[in-house]
């Protein structure tokens, strides 16, 4: 395979894709769907036209995380998805777009805390100072993207939660509704609801991001509107979508991929780590999307710094996969 290294791999955050790059890039498709719509009605002008109207939604970006290449095009990131409630390929926007309600959407939080709650997730943000992070995301698939997310760090929801000192693990589960996600219905063999989860130190760390927004605006369907988790270090599946509940638990969860691959893929930790292979392909380098690119990988996927030490003291299991 050819390996083509960006001359830009040590940009500074600051000549990434700027923001106006995206802003106008806004204005571009808003006139393009317009465009469509006076003309004959193409079938992804009313998708394209209800993206460019989400809501604005900025907050002020940390520059403790930096990128070391382009943002992806925002349009890219809204129509080349994994979201398996809607289909198991790449194009599920549309789906998305059509039948996942994200408002109003109630979230669970409970388990082993002291301050169990069900609340909006309106109420949720306002409760958080929103700020925006550049990460880079890495599929297990071996394709990556980089997104300027707007959220809080998981952290904040934990500390809201107050989990007693019984609680090891954060579970996640996503809406398992069929009426607003066909591909639950269509699928049965899976195992919905879609499931995830980390331990208390790892969310706990200053790295894992509840997302509520992306390029400026509330986060788009396929996404994983109204709220996902990004988890930048870990393999793309950790990052789960449209959560609806938060369980504090002293058992770590099984979750949704560990079950239908039933240990012979990836397991609980998934760390990213170019020497380890997935069991059909290398994870040594990875296709960077929209730009033709595949450059090499790097142990959590660069992120060592900030997430390698919560792994120091835990011996006997294979931390990356
Ligand atoms: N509920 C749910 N969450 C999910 C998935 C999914 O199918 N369902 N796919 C995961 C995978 S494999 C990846 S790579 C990312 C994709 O996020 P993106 O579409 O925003 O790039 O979401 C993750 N979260
Ligand atoms: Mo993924």
């Amino acid at each position: 395979m050819l390996i083509k290294i960006r001359k830009s791999w040590e940009l500074p955050e600051s000549a990434a894709t700027p923001e106006d790059v995206y802003l106008n890039r806004r204005q571009l498709m808003k006139g393009a769907a317009g465009a469509a719509i006076a003309g004959s009605v193409l079938p992804f002008a009313e998708t394209a036209l209800a993206d460019t109207e989400r809501a604005e939604l900025t907050a002020p970006r940390n520059t403790a995380y930096t990128l070391d290449r382009a943002l992806t095009p925002e349009d890219l990131n809204i129509t080349y998805n994994n979201f398996y409630e809607f289909g198991s390929q790449k194009q599920i926007s549309d789906a998305a777009n059509r039948e996942l309600k994200p408002r109003p959407w109630q979230i669970q939080i409970g388990g082993m805390v002291d301050n169990p709650m069900t609340l909006d997730v309106d109420d949720l943000i306002k409760k958080m100072t929103l700020e925006e992070r550049l990460y880079r995301h890495r599929c297990v698939e071996a394709w990556s993207m980089t997104v300027p997310w707007v959220g809080f760090p998981l952290r904040k929801l934990v500390e809201l939660a107050s989990p007693t000192s019984s609680a090891k693990y954060v579970r996640m589960e996503t809406f398992g509704d069929p009426k607003m996600a066909s591909g639950i219905g269509s699928q049965p063999w899976y195992p919905w609801p879609y499931v995830e989860g980390v331990t208390m130190e790892e969310a706990m760390n200053d790295l894992p991001f509840m997302v509520v927004g992306a390029y400026g605006k509330v986060l788009a369907n396929p996404m994983g509107a109204p709220i996902r988790l990004h988890l930048p270090w870990k393999y793309g599946f950790k990052s789960i979508k449209s959560i609806v509940k938060f369980d504090f638990v002293a058992e770590r969860p099984r979750s949704y991929w560990e079950e239908i691959s039933d240990g012979r893929e990836y397991g609980f930790w998934a760390n990213v780590n170019p020497e380890v292979p997935h069991p059909r392909w290398s994870q040594a380098t990875e296709r960077v999307l929209g730009t033709g690119e595949v450059v090499p990988t790097q142990l959590f996927n660069g992120y060592a710094d900030v997430v390698g030490g919560l792994y120091t003291g835990i011996t006997g299991e294979n931390l990356y996969r």
